[in-house]
């Protein structure tokens, strides 16, 4: 592969609340790119992004992870990060290297603490202007919106109204 140029790469961190979904969406997103043949999954501890023993042991994510596709002619360094608060300290660092952050949140569940505090993160990085040249935007993601008892509609104007100030 071609070294990228600087116009051609993302940088991003997958943040959100523990259980989100941010490891699966990853997951996808290599599938989607054909950097696997077919997705890996939590409860067999087979996806790429939670490798460590101790996660698939515990089938939950306790360590930020790199991840790297092609999609669309640009390359993406996805940083999938880890939603318990245990492990807080390594979304904290992945987004402040991160040039945007893609929140992922639980279609039934909504936006949790572990959301927040990352969100405030990334919203006192922007009002003291450290990254203002590299950050882009801010995106979402609704995740897990096929299980029983998901409200994308409510869910969304929510989540719209809470972080009307980031
Ligand atoms: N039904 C359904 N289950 C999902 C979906 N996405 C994830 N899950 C399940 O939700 C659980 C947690 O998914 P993960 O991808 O590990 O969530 P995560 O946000 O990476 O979790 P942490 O990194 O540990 O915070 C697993 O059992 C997944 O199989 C989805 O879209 N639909
Ligand atoms: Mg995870």
């Amino acid at each position: 592969m071609t070294t990228p140029s600087a116009g051609d790469l993302r940088n991003f961190a997958i943040v959100g609340h523990a259980s989100s979904g941010k490891t699966t969406l990853s997951e996808g997103m290599l599938a989607c790119a054909g950097v696997i043949g077919r997705m890996g999954n939590i409860a067999q501890g087979s996806t790429v992004s939670d490798y460590h023993v101790s996660e698939k042991h515990h089938k939950i994510s306790t360590q930020t992870s790199l991840l790297h596709c092609t999609w669309m002619g640009k390359k993406l360094n996805i940083l999938d990060t880890p939603g318990y608060l245990d492990f807080i300290s390594e979304a904290l660092a992945a987004v402040r290297v991160a040039d945007f952050a893609l929140v992922v949140v639980h279609a039934q569940h909504g936006i949790g603490v572990g959301t927040e505090r990352v969100w405030k993160e990334r919203a006192l990085r922007r009002s003291v202007g450290r990254r203002a040249r590299t950050l882009r935007a801010e995106s979402v993601s609704v995740e897990r919106a096929d299980q029983s008892g998901a409200e994308l509609q409510p869910g969304a104007r929510r989540l719209a109204q809470r972080s009307g100030d980031v």
